[in-house]
């Protein structure tokens, strides 16, 4: 893909998916058929979620004093917040936050279900429109002044331990999540310096993009007992004393619908995984003058029997040609198209043809052409998935000097490199490389190696990016 900027804003906007000529900026319309997609998305991860968590819902406005708690959270968010000032013509007494992020929305409310450890965990997320005034360029899904699908879960612990094995558990959903949806990703603990405001430490998910530039699609963080000092968050332990409780929390957004049409998508257009396409199937009754009323009938009963397996089926009986409808559902993404013609019945066969690969494979009528199609569904699922970790294989190099990694990253790699880990010199790395350090990705190796920039011994195996 030559341009994926140029290419990326046509099909969101030829697919139907978002309109962003809304007029302010960072703010776009879902249409319909991105609507869907974001539906589908959501329901996979409400599933996955549910198995863990409670979902709950709080304000959008947060006081504040409330937001100003934190010292820390609200440095790090101060410049991005959107404020409500007024409620009609009058001056509000207190400003108003319209929540970047919802931790101080949360935790004072925390503080007051939590009493005892019998009270504990607590596992709760939303999924919310979340509003940050970005100052970067902004971009439709990917840099939004409001987050749409903003999904946050916030836990609380009563153990150090047990707040570290809910970060591993909020990394092995999302894995889980981006699995389901073919997305290749790395895995990084955020540098220190570049960790979520408040958080002890962050782990992060990137996926790298058709330009080789990373995006952060989820991240999880390990807020120790940073906001339960500030939110007086406290439980009575097992032995009666009283103690602060340990936090993590995570998040996901609209991203992740960015990275899924990044990952997926070619020069004919979309190409969604079956799961979050709205249609996994577009039957299209090839139709001439004669033997019409034949082949809707099967092509009805055909349709008939999908959907009663859960297949999502759409029929196409549009009046024009057979060509542009091909067209159409490529430039859409559907997994699968069912062709059937008045030749083809008389021979009692049809064709399915596969969006990702091209293919056309003709069955049986007599076969049992829902098992087929599920089947091609899932080896469809499998081989997009298996195609984008390829990809991201591909853009992955390995150095031993970093003395060309901006030409390196400007042709599209992302590079890993040996490294002491320590924050000055990787602050320096990032000053004269003008590539962005995005994390440890494997941690405390052994190796003889030494640090490509400060000569000390190598601690880890990090990651450097253009990132979005
Ligand atoms: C975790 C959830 C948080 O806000 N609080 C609750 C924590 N983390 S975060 O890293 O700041 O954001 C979570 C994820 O949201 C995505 N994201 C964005 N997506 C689109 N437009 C934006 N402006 C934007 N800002 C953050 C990222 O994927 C991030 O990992
Ligand atoms: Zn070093």
């Amino acid at each position: 893909m030559e341009n994926f900027s140029g290419w990326f804003h046509d099909i969101l906007e030829n697919a139907d998916i978002t309109d962003s000529r809304y007029p302010i900026k960072g703010m776009s319309v879902w249409r319909p058929y991105g609507f869907q997609i974001r539906r589908a998305t959501l329901n996979i991860f409400r599933d996955l979620m549910d198995k863990e968590h409670d979902e709950t819902l709080f304000p959008l406005l947060i006081p504040e004093a409330e937001l100003a708690k934190e010292g820390i959270h609200v440095k790090g968010f101060e410049d991005e917040v959107y404020w409500v000032t007024h409620g009609g013509q009058t001056e509000l007494n207190e400003k108003l936050a319209i929540r970047p992020t919802s931790e101080t929305a949360m935790y004072p409310m925390f503080a007051l279900w939590v009493r005892s450890h019998i009270d504990l965990p607590i596992k709760q997320y939303q999924v919310v429109n979340t509003f940050r005034y970005e100052t970067k360029h902004t971009r439709p899904l990917i840099r939004v002044r409001e987050i749409t699908t903003f999904a946050e879960a916030h836990t609380v612990h009563s153990s150090t331990e047990e707040a570290a094995e809910q970060v591993e558990t909020g990394i092995e959903l999302y894995k889980k999540f981006f699995d389901g949806l073919g997305i290749a990703y790395l895995i990084s603990k955020r540098p220190v310096w570049d960790k979520f405001p408040g958080a002890e430490y962050t782990m992060a998910f990137d996926t790298i993009m058709p330009d080789g530039k990373t995006l952060q699609i989820g991240t999880v963080h390990n807020l120790g007992q940073t906001f339960a000092h500030t939110f007086e968050i406290t439980f009575e332990n097992k032995e009666g004393n009283h103690e602060y409780a340990y936090q993590t929390c995570y998040g996901i957004s609209d991203r992740v619908i960015a990275a899924a049409i990044a990952a997926h998508g070619d020069e004919k257009g979309l190409q969604l995984p079956p799961e979050i396409s709205p249609k996994q199937i577009t039957i299209i009754p090839i139709i001439f003058k004669d033997g019409g009323e034949e082949v809707m009938t099967k092509c009805n009963e055909i349709k008939d029997a999908l959907e009663s397996k859960g297949i999502r089926v759409q029929m196409d009986t549009r009046d024009i040609r057979p060509g542009k409808k091909f067209f159409d559902w490529e430039l859409k993404g559907t997994p699968l198209r069912f062709e059937l013609g008045p030749r083809d019945l008389n021979n009692n066969v049809a064709i399915i043809g596969r969006r990702d690969t091209g293919e056309k494979i003709e069955v049986s009528l007599d076969d049992n052409i829902t098992q087929k199609v599920s089947d091609l569904l899932a080896e469809v699922e499998e081989s997009m998935k298996a195609n984008s970790w390829a990809k991201q294989e591909e853009k992955i190099v390995t150095l031993d000097s970093l003395d060309n990694v901006s030409d390196i990253v400007d042709e599209g790699k992302v590079v890993k490199f040996y490294w002491c880990g320590d924050e000055e010199c990787g602050k320096a790395i990032e000053e004269e490389t003008g590539v962005d350090i995005l994390g440890i990705n494997e941690e405390d190796i052994e190796t003889d190696k030494v640090c490509p920039h400060c000569g000390k011994p190598v601690k880890h195996l990090a990651l450097m990016a253009k990132t979005y």
